[in-house]
């Protein structure tokens, strides 16, 4: 119940307006749900997020980490009928509902150094500016969008080139356009939600899968599989929004609140997220000395590069014209960062 229909049965409808208008400080409890633990990128920000609000405010922030709520799709149902205030759902997870989400899922349109990641997530016009309105349709205030480190393939074989992968039954997230990229990458994909993806790998029901580093070495992947295999083709890219009305129904000041706490977290977590991938390499190397780790030179790109025609095009098929002007809008993104 908020603290206006509190104030109302104790007080009357008249009486609370009174109190309210007066300018009686009342506090909210904000609910928060996320597909991370506490001291994942996605707790991290959530974390540096709840702290600023109940710095500046007197409301406060409660975090529901993975597995509390369900999947990801249920959590994502609860944030649009209003029942969570902010959620951070992965466009791995967003594409069913928002098909334009899908452009953080084309292959080799990110940039994989460091500081050219940051650029682009920071100063990118893509991401700051085409997917606030596209969002909202949803009933969704986006906040932030942030990176957790490039996307590696973890498989049983070794592979560089897509005829490796072929029969590789490779388990991707649920969007639609991950089956479009590793059927185009020669693999045989299976999309399955993150709650099944350990199991699928201790029964074999897949022999691979895609992730971050920092989460392949959390999650224990690398001692699931054989081989991690950096093919540079994109960022884990993850966004974190509140529910539109709940948003619109607030305050001036509470919406500058929710702005500035978004603003602090994204700027805390892109300065982590460029470290990410080093810190989880590092701790990969150190707990599983065995374990294989190959990058791909830049010839053995190339021919992924070229099968992602093919998921550019079933991209711009599932999110029209305003998906293929946020795709060309990336690719220059991707130069200016890389200038
Ligand atoms: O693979 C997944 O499903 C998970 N990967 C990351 C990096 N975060 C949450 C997500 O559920």
């Amino acid at each position: 119940m908020t603290d206006t229909a509190h104030l109302s049965l104790r007080f009357g409808a008249s009486i609370a307006a009174a109190l309210l208008a007066a300018g009686v400080a009342h506090a909210d409890n904000w609910r928060y749900a996320m597909e991370e633990g506490l001291t994942d990128p996605q707790g991290l920000y959530a974390t540096k997020f709840k702290e600023e609000i109940e710095a500046n405010s007197d409301h406060t922030v409660q975090i529901y980490p993975v597995g509390s709520l369900g999947e990801s799709a249920d959590a994502m149902e609860q944030a649009q009928a209003g029942l969570l205030q902010f959620i951070d759902q992965s466009p791995g997870f967003t594409g069913a509902l928002i098909p334009e989400a899908e452009a953080f899922l084309v292959p080799y349109i990110q940039p994989t150094d460091p500081q050219e990641v940051r650029k682009f997530f920071k100063e990118g016009v893509a991401v700051n500016e085409m997917f606030h309105d596209i969002y909202r349709e949803q009933g969704l205030e986006l906040l932030s969008v942030f990176p957790e480190g490039e996307m590696v393939v973890t498989t049983m074989e070794e592979f560089r080139t897509p005829e490796d992968l072929a029969g590789m039954k490779i388990r991707t997230m649920t969007s639609p356009l991950l089956l479009e990229t590793y059927t185009a990458f020669g693999a045989s994909p299976i999309a399955m939600p993150w709650g099944e993806l350990i199991g699928g790998l201790k029964t074999k029901m897949v022999d691979g899968q895609e992730n971050p580093t920092i989460w392949i070495e959390a999650y224990d992947l690398d001692n699931l599989t054989n081989v991690m295999t950096y093919t540079g083709h994109g960022q884990y890219t993850t966004a974190v929004m509140a529910n539109a009305d709940f948003y619109d129904a607030l305050s001036d000041e509470d919406q500058e609140l929710v702005q500035n706490a978004s603003q602090a977290a994204l700027d805390y977590i892109l300065d982590v997220a460029v470290e990410l991938d080093a810190t989880g390499l590092s701790k990969i190397q150190e707990t599983n000395p065995g374990y294989t780790i190959n990058r791909l030179t830049e010839e053995e790109r190339a021919v992924f590069k070229e099968r992602a025609a093919a998921v550019e095009a079933a991209f711009i098929e599932r999110a029209g014209e305003r998906g293929a002007a946020i795709l060309e809008q990336m690719k220059k993104d991707l130069a200016a960062a890389q200038q």
